[in-house]
């Protein structure tokens, strides 16, 4: 297994509209980022990825761009952007950038020209086809975000595809022109000293031949045998890294949506040069069965190991995975695998221990560090996200929920939990902004803030700068081979990994009822390196688990 920075760094996700508002207009920016470096570096993150920053009319909170070269206004400006790099690079970190590579901005020049005609030369960036003989869209695709994935275009009485909302029509690959586009956007990001780039909705950029209808199965399905991994894919994966990336010291972080463990080797095994990495999407859809707002499962600790034991098996010792438990398009980890209310503190410490113990890059999400949790919006006017509100007023006009079901829907899942300015101080708006925030601020910001948790040995905060810190003092936690203990327990994640002569335990009790464990006699031969309660109390050689205690032992 090749050694690499990118494997052992832990990557920390910024949400920049939602992290720190430097000039108090109500929306986070670079400059606030710049301001919070010391806070990350303390943290002992690694390497830093911004959700996009470029110029974006903001339908989608930048996952529109209309110029790739550009950094959005209420952002900053580009030499905000160098200052950032160059700080982040002094204190020894690392910093990547979003490429939404699949689709644009409909008011990018691109499509403001393919619009005007059809012979004009941006035509052929985007899918344009005929209405199907009924004058409605030319096939049945739905888009991710609700309705059709296709959009008429009266000019010219063609429709476009979007897989995304209207205002992201997609991008035509087939179109050397359209590569040569993105290829170029990224080495301008890549010469200025970028380290890599996470890859937006990457498995979508092929789209199959003749754009067949998508049968009647559920939408995960769809995405995967129909929209994801395309027949010409990997093609243009591999042009990508033998133009592009591999021409720097720069990494590849693909988001898996539509990836499954048997394929996901396509991706990411080293002998293809391909994409360095990918995030996939069983964990974090582990609860919701077909997708957002549809039936959902109970969580179940099981079916959790048995996500992580197969991609486990994919992977190994060929590609490499990262690891995330929430990002801004879920709910707050939190209150989606531990308790945010009773066992708040050591739940999210619990998670931490789990997380940070798993193979693969560790991929941790901005409040996460605090265990910021999922808020409550009590009216549709304070919805900001689109899929989100898309589904709130398509449901208005099928009357498929009552209303407040709906807004409960939206607070169980939306993407607005996660999404909520970060809560700094307990001052005005959790010191995030003297302003008015684009999305409200989580009420709790009282009690769950940096500055309190700062000062608290105890704190959740101060447990991840202590994790992360054995972390990367400890090989094993990133590259040990993993050993199953009791995998069918229900209540208790324990596993061992080994690495040469080092060896841990971790034992977690994924739950809120006290758990007795008896050990093979492992204690006796090994030293407390992580403990999420003050101390384990032990009786020949049976241990009693606090709720959501977590330890991790390293054998003598
Ligand atoms: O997300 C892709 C994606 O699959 C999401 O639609 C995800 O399934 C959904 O949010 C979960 O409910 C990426 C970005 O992460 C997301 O923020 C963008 O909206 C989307 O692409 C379009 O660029
Ligand atoms: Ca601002």
């Amino acid at each position: 297994m090749e050694l690499s920075w990118f494997k052992k760094g832990t990557i920390y996700q910024i949400y920049p509209r939602s992290f720190n508002d430097s000039n108090n207009d109500g929306i986070g920016d670079l400059r606030g980022i710049i301001e919070k470096l010391d806070y990350l570096q303390g943290l002992h993150v690694d390497i830093l990825w911004l959700s996009p920053i470029f110029c974006s009319p903001n339908d989608d909170n930048g996952y529109d761009i209309s110029d790739y070269c550009a950094i959005m206004p209420e952002f900053g400006t580009m030499e905000d952007f160098d200052e950032l790099l160059q700080k982040t690079h002094d204190r020894g970190m690392r910093l990547i950038l979003d490429l939404v590579a699949n689709h644009c901005s409909d008011e990018h020049l691109w499509f403001k020209e393919a619009k005007k005609s059809k012979d004009n030369s941006f035509r052929n960036y985007f899918h344009w086809r005929k209405p199907a003989a009924d004058g409605g869209p030319p096939n049945n695709w739905k888009s991710f975000f609700g309705g059709s994935a296709w959009e008429y275009d009266s000019t010219s009485g063609e429709y476009y595809l979007h897989l995304f909302t209207k205002k992201q029509p997609d991008l035509n690959w087939e179109n050397p022109k359209v590569r040569e586009e993105i290829y170029d956007a990224m080495r301008f990001w890549l010469d200025k000293g970028v380290d890599g780039f996470r890859m937006d909705v990457i498995p979508l950029i092929s789209k199959r031949d003749g754009y067949p209808d998508a049968p009647d199965v559920g939408f995960r399905k769809i995405i995967e045998d129909v929209y994801a991994n395309g027949p010409r894919l990997h093609e243009y994966l591999r042009e990508m890294n033998e133009k592009v990336v591999s021409h720097y010291d720069a990494f590849s972080l693909a988001e898996g949506v539509g990836i499954n463990h048997n394929n996901a080797g396509l991706y990411i095994n080293c002998d293809r040069k391909e994409l360095n990495m990918l995030y996939h999407f069983d964990v974090l859809e582990c609860t919701i069965v077909n997708g957002k707002f549809e039936e959902d499962s109970p969580f179940d600790l099981v079916n959790l190991k048995s996500i992580f034991k197969r991609w486990r098996d994919a992977v190994h010792e060929k590609g490499w995975l990262a690891n995330a438990m929430g990002n801004h398009d879920f709910a707050r980890m939190i209150s989606r695998f531990g308790d945010d209310k009773q066992y708040w503190s050591a739940s999210a410490k619990m998670l931490l221990i789990m997380q940070s113990t798993q193979n693969g890059t560790l991929n941790l999400y901005q409040g996460d560090e605090i265990g910021m949790t999922n808020i409550v919006l009590e009216s549709v006017g304070e919805i900001k996200d689109v899929q989100s509100l898309n589904f709130y007023n398509e449901n208005l006009e099928t009357k498929r929920y009552p209303k407040e079901l709906a807004l409960e829907m939206i607070n169980k899942e939306g993407r607005d939990n996660a999404r909520t300015p970060v809560q700094w101080n307990d001052e005005i708006n959790g010191g995030f902004s003297i302003a008015n925030p684009w999305l409200k601020v989580n009420p709790n910001y009282l009690d769950i803030n940096v500055k309190k948790q700062d000062k608290d040995p105890d704190s959740i905060l101060n447990f991840y700068r202590g994790l992360l810190k054995i972390r990367k003092e400890h090989d094993v936690f990133v590259y040990g081979d993993f050993e199953e203990i009791e995998f069918n327990n229900p209540n208790m994640y324990i596993y061992n990994k080994m690495l040469g002569n080092d060896k841990i335990t971790v034992i977690l009790n994924f739950g809120s009822s006290v758990i007795y464990y008896k050990s093979s006699g492992e204690i006796d031969k090994s030293t407390i390196l992580v403990n999420n309660y003050e101390t384990l109390s032990v009786e020949n050689d049976t241990m009693r688990l606090q709720p959501y205690q977590g330890v991790v032992l390293k054998m003598n």
